[in-house]
């Protein structure tokens, strides 16, 4: 029976939160965490790991074979501002270990999960409540490999019947991994500088709109998409989903609710700035509601004082 589950990039931002959930779902020895880096000397080995490169092919064949995976969460990518850094690399990166494993996905007759992003969106595309299907022109490599990613996964579905599905994310917020070179990272440095420092730098401007999620309701829709009855689902891949959406001052201004003397200012990043305003400020999430049930159930409020709790309980501040 092929039911082991293989996820890439385990030790990245939704990784980090990935693995444990579905461990907990599926049982443990299920699900083989796989990644470039391997875990830090010591680190508890809490289930099986595998060292995958997923531009060699041949990495992620011999897993495949010897472990029986029937389902693949491919996230190994480069997230926007680091890919437009290197350029080469993230294509090399989002696009061709996207290609190997969908090639092996076809060959091994195994499911795929795809994370897209609101950066598969572009200047020219609605900013308000982003339809789901709408003009995708964006302007950074990271956009030209989540757009052309989504329709490899389409065209991977349609001509070789692989069963894979997808969620565009938001910016997401979680305080287990550190912040990874994204565009919406500010969203969650701010939690760690205000616990330790209350005080936060942000490299967008104070009114720099963007959609968010956290990382709870993130995993709950990536289980849930990978577990519709895919007779419900006209899309499949590249969901919509959405849950919030502010600006850099009403983030600081909830995080004030909780630390009264917290202090925001800003030195705005000029890249960072563009991509964040290529991108939309809310999204359309019908089609993900009315497909497979997604209900957001963290808000701005309940995600500040979850952050705050569980960032509190594991920094010091700074004296
Ligand atoms: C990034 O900022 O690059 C990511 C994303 C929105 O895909 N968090």
């Amino acid at each position: 029976m092929t039911d082991a589950i293989l996820i890439t990039g385990a030790a990245g931002q939704i990784g980090s939160e990935l693995v444990p959930a579905l461990r907990a779902r599926y049982g443990l020895e299920r699900v083989i965490a796989s990644d470039l880096r391997m875990p830090a000397p010591g680190a508890p080995a809490d289930g099986p790991f595998e060292h995958i490169d997923c531009t060699r092919p041949e990495q992620l064949q011999d897993v495949i074979r010897r472990h029986d995976v029937g389902k693949i969460f491919h996230l190994a990518a480069m997230l926007s501002a680091v890919a437009e850094d290197k350029p080469q690399a993230a294509w090399s990166l989002n696009m061709g270990g996207l290609y190997n494993v969908l090639e092996m996905a076809r060959q091994y007759r195994c499911a795929v999960f795809f994370p897209s992003s609101i950066g598969a969106f572009g200047p020219t595309t609605p900013r308000d409540l982003t339809p789901q299907d709408t003009v995708q022109r964006p302007t950074t490599m990271y956009g030209v490999t989540k757009v052309a990613g989504e329709l490899l996964c389409d065209y991977y579905a349609r001509r070789f019947s692989v069963d894979v599905r997808g969620l565009r994310f938001p910016g997401l917020i979680s305080h287990v991994a550190p912040p990874g070179g994204g565009t919406t990272d500010y969203a969650v440095e701010i939690f760690y500088q205000a616990v330790r420092y209350r005080h936060f730098t942000c490299w967008l401007a104070p009114d720099t709109r963007l959609e968010m999620m956290y990382m709870p309701d993130a995993i709950r829709a990536v289980t849930e998409v990978m577990e519709a009855d895919p007779a419900r689902l006209t899309h499949r891949n590249a969901f919509n989903i959405a849950a919030m959406n502010f600006t850099p001052a009403e983030l600081a201004a909830a995080i004030r609710a909780h630390i009264p003397g917290f202090v925001i200012d800003y030195e705005v990043d000029p890249v960072r700035q563009a991509i964040a305003d290529s991108w939309p400020r809310s999204l359309d999430d019908r089609a993900a509601r009315t497909e497979w049930g997604w209900a957001p159930r963290f808000d701005l409020a309940a995600m500040t004082a979850d952050m705050l709790e569980k960032l509190g309980a594991r920094l010091k501040p700074a004296r």
